[in-house]
Formats: structure tokens, sequence, C-alpha cells
């Protein structure tokens, strides 16, 4: 049989460009439907050649109207764009806050564009591990660039980064206080700085400060991140933005740091993959086994400590496995 022909049906049908199996192995793969893992699998071999940019950033900054700009840029050359875009859910309902949000809609109904948005929350295993095997899929469907939303804060973005290979952080003028307070986090993340709004006042001076710190602070192997004043809503300064990625690209290709960050990154994902299953099989042993129920039941009447119990787990898990 052609390597093709020995691909799972879902699989076989990714690679043949059907949109509809890839939206549906996405929704299989967050919900980490077993089946999903196969094809995960079997595809695995046909991914690594896409580049994934991240672009991250408060809410309302305007993360989704330069998202729409640099389709426009990248079909314009002809790249083949996929956007993964992670909602922000409020942590009271659960919804998504809504607003003045802008849709990523550009070039609806065409083949080189593939958009996905997915839940920043209620995944099994993890919103980054969902994300970075979405974007896997992207990148079997044969996408060159994915771009992937984040919204700036906490833990989701810092994951983020371990997913894509350049990180565009984006601000608006005068975020006064919030910049304040993010600063430390925003430059462990960007390797570029999006000063977008620079239609209104105050983007010059946001876009020196900033140039200021990134030339003042450390750099991580040796790269200091590039600010980029941007008007998404205009459409200036997209280009500059886009040229300062792809200087980022180019600068990891040198001196094997592409290779040595991927190596680490997959080395991150196995450990996490096999946490999870030990984690998914404790947690299910505690509540289907009796005897796990008793010494739970021991530890909470204080005759066995925690440490003793977990030895007595972790020798069971050794043996049975
Ligand atoms: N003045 C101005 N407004 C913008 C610009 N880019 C986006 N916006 C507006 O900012 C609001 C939030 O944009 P959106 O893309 O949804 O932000 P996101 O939450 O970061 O994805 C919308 O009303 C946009 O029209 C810009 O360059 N200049
Ligand atoms: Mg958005």
């Amino acid at each position: 049989m052609s390597p093709v022909l020995r691909l799972p049906p879902a699989a076989r049908a990714v690679v043949a460009g059907d949109r509809r199996a890839l939206a549906r192995l996405i929704s299989a793969v967050e919900d980490r439907d077993p089946a999903a893992v196969a094809s995960l699998k079997a595809l695995y071999a046909r991914t690594g050649r896409a580049r994934i940019i991240g672009i991250t950033g408060p809410l309302g900054v305007g993360k989704s109207t330069l998202i729409n700009r640099l389709i426009e840029l990248l079909r314009a050359r002809g790249l083949k764009v996929g956007v993964v875009a992670i909602d922000p859910s409020s942590p009271f309902s659960g919804g998504s806050v809504l607003g003045d949000r802008i849709r990523i809609e550009k070039a609806q109904g065409d083949d080189g564009v593939f958009l996905r948005s997915m839940a920043s929350r209620g995944h099994a295993g993890g919103v980054a591990s969902a994300t970075r095997e979405v974007c896997r899929l992207l990148d079997a469907f044969g996408m060159d660039i994915i771009l992937v939303e984040t919204v700036g804060s906490g833990q989701v973005d810092v994951e983020i980064r371990d997913i894509a290979s350049t990180s565009i952080v984006v601000l608006v003028p005068h975020l006064g206080d919030e910049v304040q307070t993010l600063k430390a986090g925003l430059f462990e993340i960007a390797e570029v700085f999006c000063v977008n709004k620079s239609d209104l006042p105050g983007a010059e001076t946001a876009t020196r400060d900033l140039s200021e710190l990134a030339a003042l602070g450390t750099d991580r192997d040796g790269w200091r991140p590039t600010v980029v004043p941007v008007s998404a809503q205009a459409g200036t300064g997209v280009e500059t933005l886009w040229a300062a990625v792809e200087a980022h690209e180019t600068f990891l290709n040198a001196d094997g740091r592409r290779d040595r960050g991927e190596r680490r990154r997959l080395a991150e994902e196995v450990v996490g993959l096999v946490r999870e299953r030990v984690g998914r099989e404790l947690t299910g042993s505690m509540d289907r086994d009796r005897d796990m129920g008793s010494l739970l039941d021991r530890v909470a009447a204080r005759a066995i400590d925690p440490h003793s119990a977990a030895d007595r787990l972790y020798r069971e898990l050794r043996r049975s496995g």
C-alpha cells in the first residue's frame, strides 16, 4: 500500500485537503478521542514544516484585526495560513467575553486559509497540548504559517510561547499601569512587540519607551525584542512587523537554535503526555478502586500521612505498569 493509503481514513482525508474532515479531527483532538490519537500518530511524520507564530496581548488591543491584515499579506505572497484563536472565557460564568471584538474572517471561502477558534478551558489534557496538536493538524493539512491568537494574561501565553517559534506581543499606547505590571512577563514572551493603534496619540512615545527597555534588558539567547508601531485598522506597519518576524525566524535557523528549541519542547511534550496518563490512571483508580478509597479514608483519619500514601500508590502503579 502507498503511505497515504496506510493512514487512518480521517488522517487520509486531512492529507487530501478535506476541510470538513480537518474540522472534525480537530474537535476529536480537543475531546481527547482515542481515535484522534491514532490519526495524530500517523500524521506526525508529515509535520514540522509550518511556522507557528503566537500573537498575544490584552483583550481589545487589536490582535484579531492584525490577524486579518496578516492573512492578506501572507496570501498575497502565496502562503497558506492557518489561524487558531483561543477564546477568552469568563472565569465566572464560563461564557465568552463579548464587546467590540473583531471577527477573523478574511478570505472566507479561500482554500488557502483555515480558521479555528478553541475555548480557553475545558480541554482534556490542557489548552497548550490541545493547541499544539491542532497546529500539527493544520501543518499536515499543508498550511505554511499558523497564527495562534491568545489573550495576554497568565499561563496560557507562557505555554503558547513553547509552541510558537516567534511570539508577537501586541500592546497599544497608554496601556499605562497594565504594562507596568505585565512588563517583566511580556519580555519573557515577546520576540517582537507590536505597538498597535499607532494612529492614536502616544504611539511614538510608547514605541520609544519599549525600545529603550528592550535595549536595556538582557537578551534571550542573543535576541533582543524588536518594537514595531502598527495600525492594524489603517494597515500601516504590517509589512515591517512581518519582516521582524521573519528576521527572528532567520535568526533561529542559525547555530542550531531552532533544533535545540524543538528538542527541548519535544522533551517537555513527551514527559507531559506520560504525566497526563499517569495522572488520569491515578485519579481513575482513586474513584474506582475500593482499596484506594480506603487508603484515602485512612489519610483523612490521620492514620497515614499523604507522603506515605503517595509512596504506596506509586508502588502500586509501577507494579501494575
Ligand atoms: N484606532 C484603532 N483601532 C483599532 C486598531 N486595531 C483594532 N482596533 C479596534 O480595536 C477593537 C478591538 O479589536 P480586536 O481585533 O477585536 O482586538 P483583540 O481583542 O485584541 O482581538 C476593535 O474595535 C477594532 O476595530 C487600530 O490600529 N487603530
Ligand atoms: Mg480577538
